[in-house]
């Protein structure tokens, strides 16, 4: 098996992960989705790790699942191996803040793989697309589901339908994206925002993303009613009183991630 499709760095309390197959446009392989899951699930429980960035490269963030991978595999192969939801789907559950900071292409599953993450920072230069249509299949890492609910049923049908590409600016129009930012400045303003993050109270936040992820499950007041039970459970933190507190003393917080 290949090492190092997955390379880490250390920013304090960030970490950075890098997709790391260049000569395949950042391929989704089997084999670096489970270092990738590997990774995040080490993370889970690592109380030094606060946030993290993924990120690829200058000319893709990933070009999608594996092709030259897959274009054998028959469907007991995918159906048995559960191909897809036994590695691709750990990033999505990930209770920690997770940017996706994405330049050049992201494509198939990899533009699935970017819309698991908490929010997209894009360079000025990144496409999203999913052109499974045009291979013979369809988006299957959650793209006809999760791009319909970002960007509405128009866009994504006609993205899925036609496969055609969305540039940064048109993603952040339409709400895929974020922010975007010249290219030089992606990693350090999504380092800097993950960092931002790894200040606050770490439970606070992980309550504060399981809402809003729950905004995507349920009806509105099944939601409002989920968010308010978490609301009157921040109040049982010590975060919750340092913040107040230090709020009121004009000071800043120092949260203990209790
Ligand atoms: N897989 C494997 N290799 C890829 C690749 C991919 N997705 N994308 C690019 N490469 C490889 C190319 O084959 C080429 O390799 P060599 O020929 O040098 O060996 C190298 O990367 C450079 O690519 P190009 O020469 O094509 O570079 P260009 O700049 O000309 O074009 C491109 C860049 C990104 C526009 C182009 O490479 C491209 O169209 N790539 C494919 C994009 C695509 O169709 N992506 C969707 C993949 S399908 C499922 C769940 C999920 C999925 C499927 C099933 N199940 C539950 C069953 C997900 C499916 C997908 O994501």
């Amino acid at each position: 098996m290949q090492e190092n499709l997955i390379l880490m760095e250390k920013h304090g309390r960030v970490r950075l992960l890098q997709i790391n197959r260049p000569e395949a446009m950042n391929a989704l392989s089997p084999e670096l989705m489970l270092q990738l899951a590997k990774r995040i699930e080490d993370f889970e429980t690592d109380p030094e790790v606060g946030a993290v960035v993924l990120t690829g490269n200058e000319k893709a963030f990933a070009a999608g699942a594996d092709i030259k991978a897959m274009k054998d595999w028959s469907y007991m192969d995918v159906y048995q191996a559960d191909f897809v939801t036994s590695t691709w789907e750990r990033i999505s559950t990930f209770r920690k803040p997770v940017i996706a900071a994405v330049a050049g292409f992201a494509l198939g599953g990899g533009c699935e793989l970017a819309m698991m993450c908490d929010f997209i920072l894009a360079a000025e230069n990144a496409k999203f697309g999913q052109p499974e249509i045009t291979i013979g299949t369809i988006p299957g890492a959650g793209g006809t589901q999760r791009l319909a609910r970002f960007v509405g049923k128009s866009k994504a049908m006609e993205m899925v339908l036609t496969g055609r590409m969305m540039l940064a600016a048109e993603a952040e129009r339409c709400g895929l994206v974020s922010r975007v930012f010249p290219i030089a400045e992606l990693l350090p303003e999504a380092l800097r925002v993950a960092q931002k993050m790894t200040e606050l109270s770490s439970p606070i936040l992980m309550m504060a993303k399981e809402s809003v992820n729950r905004s995507f499950e349920v009806s509105l007041e099944e939601g409002i009613r989920f968010e308010r039970r978490l609301f009157h459970s921040s109040f049982a933190t010590e975060d919750q009183k340092e913040g107040m507190a230090a709020f009121v003393e004009k000071r800043k917080p120092t949260f203990k991630n209790r």
